[in-house]
């Protein structure tokens, strides 16, 4: 089998975000563009010789492709063995499951999470390592460093593969094994759930709906959700996952998975509503006309963690990426757990479940996820949720008003400024830093500002240091106001604004999170003066 070196010159911004590389598609269809990047990445991850590689997508277009291209590389660069799933597929959270199950020394995931997919829209790669979990920044960085000085790259001379008959063949001297991408996956959450608790509760009576948004989670939700725990057919809503993701946006917020929001706002509503994103990490939670925050659904999990029986011996703690809300925080104090304020993305969590430090993890963006795997994973965050109302034997909305009686409730908000030109967002950040030395100790909203800052983390297990992850306006009475730009988009620049305001006092918690904020969603446009440099009025997304 030849063998063959292929002389290249470097490309511009190949330099991964908060997920991996992502850039349009076209962008990936330049010749050589891909194969670049995935030399750059087999050049800085180290000896793996006759090691393995699990490969896998959310199935958008360009995935097989993809996936053709990196067998034969990875068979010329001496991995041993690839694991793919069929048909190309695997869910993020699968793949990690898989690179864990089956000791790979990493992974490649080709995803561009919730972005459209198809030939005019995005697509994704991020490499995974042993632990199952994304590469963290140093490697990031050195591939991205590698990018930029390589000149050749390696790949075999041979057929294309067939993706789509399990089984194991020899691919220009690599063994390669096309996987069920759902079996592993699968068997892992009836280790953790109560399957029969789950099965008697849908035999009840109780009625649900996933929304997989054409996207990866169909095959997996259909599995397990309609198969191994006896839902009825058509609960899992949109199952057939397309290469275009119907022509939708597979994003699990009330404004994408609208589709699902209807339902679960009309009439004769199920009691339980769930949907998940392209590549299957993400989570929406709702109940009959009620709509769980992500941030509060990760302090609802660890307060009643012990229901499940993956989690009955207890959890070692809690972490959160920093825009998250500080619901959790709360929940932590009060079982006496340590709690971790990490910047976005969820590459920041590996080192803390790896060293034990912590069990559950969650992020304002709809990611929640355990030890259990090295992503964040919308079918576990359902199953658990399902686990939860089967020991319960309560609605959604109950168990919430409950938790925020106990706890207080934590109003939270994002707002999404999408597509806004990339001067003029970072001039509305530096407008807020520029004041960070006189506003401490002003009064901003009816509040006292204690605190400015751009967040800088210090990973307490390596010592390695992530500056600039956001700008903070932290006051007295623990409200948040945060200001950040996004590192997964594709054009222009997206401007993040979090917001978040604590009230204790349980006669006020009916409130809807929009009015409750109003007065902090008026001055954090003011103190920055988004509307003028951006020109936008209002917000892309409300989440
Ligand atoms: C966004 C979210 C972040 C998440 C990341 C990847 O990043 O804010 O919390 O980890 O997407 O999720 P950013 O940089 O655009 O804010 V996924 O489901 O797109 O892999
Ligand atoms: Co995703």
């Amino acid at each position: 089998m030849l063998m063959q070196t292929v002389y290249t010159k470097p490309f511009d911004g190949q330099r991964p975000g908060t997920s991996g590389l992502r850039k349009k598609v076209n962008v990936f269809q330049q010749p050589h563009y891909l194969a670049n990047f995935v030399q750059a990445v087999f050049d800085s991850i180290g000896d793996f010789h006759g090691q393995t590689l699990v490969v896998g997508g959310d199935g958008r277009f360009y995935n097989r492709e993809a996936i053709q291209i990196i067998l034969k590389m990875a068979a010329a660069n001496g991995f041993g063995k690839v694991l793919v799933g069929q048909g190309g597929i695997l869910s993020t959270p699968a793949a990690s499951c898989v690179i864990r199950k089956h000791q790979a020394y990493g992974g490649l995931i080709l995803s561009a999470s919730h972005n459209p997919a198809g030939p005019d829209e995005d697509f994704g790669i991020k490499y995974n390592i042993g632990n199952g979990g994304p590469a963290p920044e140093q490697i990031t960085e050195a591939m991205y460093a590698r990018t930029l000085d390589i000149d050749h790259y390696k790949i075999a001379d041979c057929d294309d593969v067939d993706l789509d008959q399990t089984g194991s063949f020899v691919l220009a001297g690599m063994q390669v094994e096309v996987i069920d991408p759902v079996s592993d996956y699968a068997a892992l959450m009836q280790s953790l759930f109560d399957f029969d608790a789950i099965s008697k509760l849908l035999a009840s009576g109780f009625s649900m709906k996933f929304d997989a948004m054409h996207a990866v989670t169909g095959p997996y939700a259909t599995a397990i959700l309609e198969g191994l725990l006896g839902a009825p057919a058509g609960t899992v809503m949109n199952g057939e996952p397309k290469e275009d993701f119907g022509g939708g946006h597979p994003d699990p917020n009330l404004t994408y998975a609208h589709e699902l929001v209807e339902i679960m706002y009309g009439d004769d509503a199920p009691a339980f509503g769930a949907a998940s994103d392209g590549d299957g990490d993400r989570n929406m939670i709702l109940g009959d006309h009620f709509f769980v925050t992500p941030s509060d659904s990760l302090a609802v999990l660890a307060a009643n963690a012990t229901l499940a029986p993956g989690y009955a011996g207890g959890i070692a703690g809690v972490a959160r990426s920093m825009p998250t809300s500080a619901a959790a925080d709360r929940v932590a104090a009060s079982m006496g757990l340590p709690c971790f304020e990490t910047p976005t993305g969820w590459k920041f969590f590996g080192n803390l479940m790896d060293a034990g430090k912590v069990t559950l993890c969650g992020e304002e963006s709809f990611g929640t996820g355990s030890n259990h795997v090295r992503e964040k994973d919308g079918l576990w965050a359902v199953l658990f949720w399902l686990n939860i109302l089967a020991v319960r034997n309560e609605p959604v909305a109950d168990i919430l008003k409950k938790h925020w009686q106990q706890f207080g409730r934590n109003y939270y908000s994002r707002h999404d400024y999408e597509g806004v030109d990339s001067v003029a967002a970072e001039a509305v950040l530096e407008q807020v830093r520029d004041q960070f030395a006189t506003l401490p100790g002003t009064m901003l909203a009816g509040r006292r500002i204690s605190a400015c800052d751009d967040f800088s983390y210090t990973d307490p297990v390596d010592g390695s240091v992530s500056r600039n992850q956001g700008v903070r306006v932290l006051f007295e009475d623990g409200s948040r106001m945060i200001f950040r730009l996004s590192g997964t988009g594709t054009s222009g620049a997206t401007i993040r604004l979090y917001l978040e305001s604590y009230e204790a006092d349980s006669s006020k918690h009916g409130l809807d999170a929009q009015d409750a904020l109003a007065d902090m969603i008026v001055a954090a446009s003011r103190l920055s003066g988004l509307i003028d440099r951006t020109g936008r009025d209002k917000p892309t997304v409300i989440t």
